[in-house]
């Protein structure tokens, strides 16, 4: 079944050269760039798009990165398009947990940076995708 995710590259990525590869490499697994935009994040979107994790001890600096500079938003079309770009990506801490092969385990070294962004489920995928894409949700 065809399903739609929202990614993005984030500050980190932008500001080392990335964008290219990750999209690279979301062409090369096969899935569909089905809207792409680069954007500088408000605290207003940044806080929507992180609302789960609002009261960690890493909301803050969470959202002081986040909002540092340009990130690329886009989404992504395919069948389980959501698992997919989680494989490309690696898990969320790319020393110990992404694998080798993966966005984070081949470019990055600490969690705060992990260099991308993936919804991890159906419904967060719908949230997301309506936040940042409004013209494009469904
Ligand atoms: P994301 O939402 O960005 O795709 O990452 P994720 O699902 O793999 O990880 P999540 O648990 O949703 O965490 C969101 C982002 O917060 C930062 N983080 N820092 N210092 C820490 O312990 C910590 N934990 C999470 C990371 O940038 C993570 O991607
Ligand atoms: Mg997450």
């Amino acid at each position: 079944m065809t399903e739609q995710t929202l990614i993005l590259v984030k500050p980190d990525g932008v500001a080392r050269g990335l964008i290219g590869e990750v999209l690279s490499r979301v062409e090369r697994k096969g899935l569909t760039i089905a809207a792409l935009k680069m954007e500088t994040v408000s605290e207003e979107l940044a806080g929507a798009h992180y609302a789960e994790h609002e009261g960690k001890a890493f909301y803050p600096s969470l959202i002081e990165f986040i909002t540092s500079g340009p990130v690329v938003a886009a989404v992504l079309e395919g069948p389980r398009a959501i698992a997919a770009f989680r494989q490309l990506a690696g898990g969320t801490d790319p020393v110990e947990k992404a694998l080798p092969g993966s966005i984070r385990a081949d470019f990055a070294l600490e969690t705060q940076f992990n260099l991308v962004h993936g919804s991890d489920s159906p419904e967060s995928a719908k949230r997301e995708i309506a936040l940042w894409f409004p013209e494009f949700a469904q």
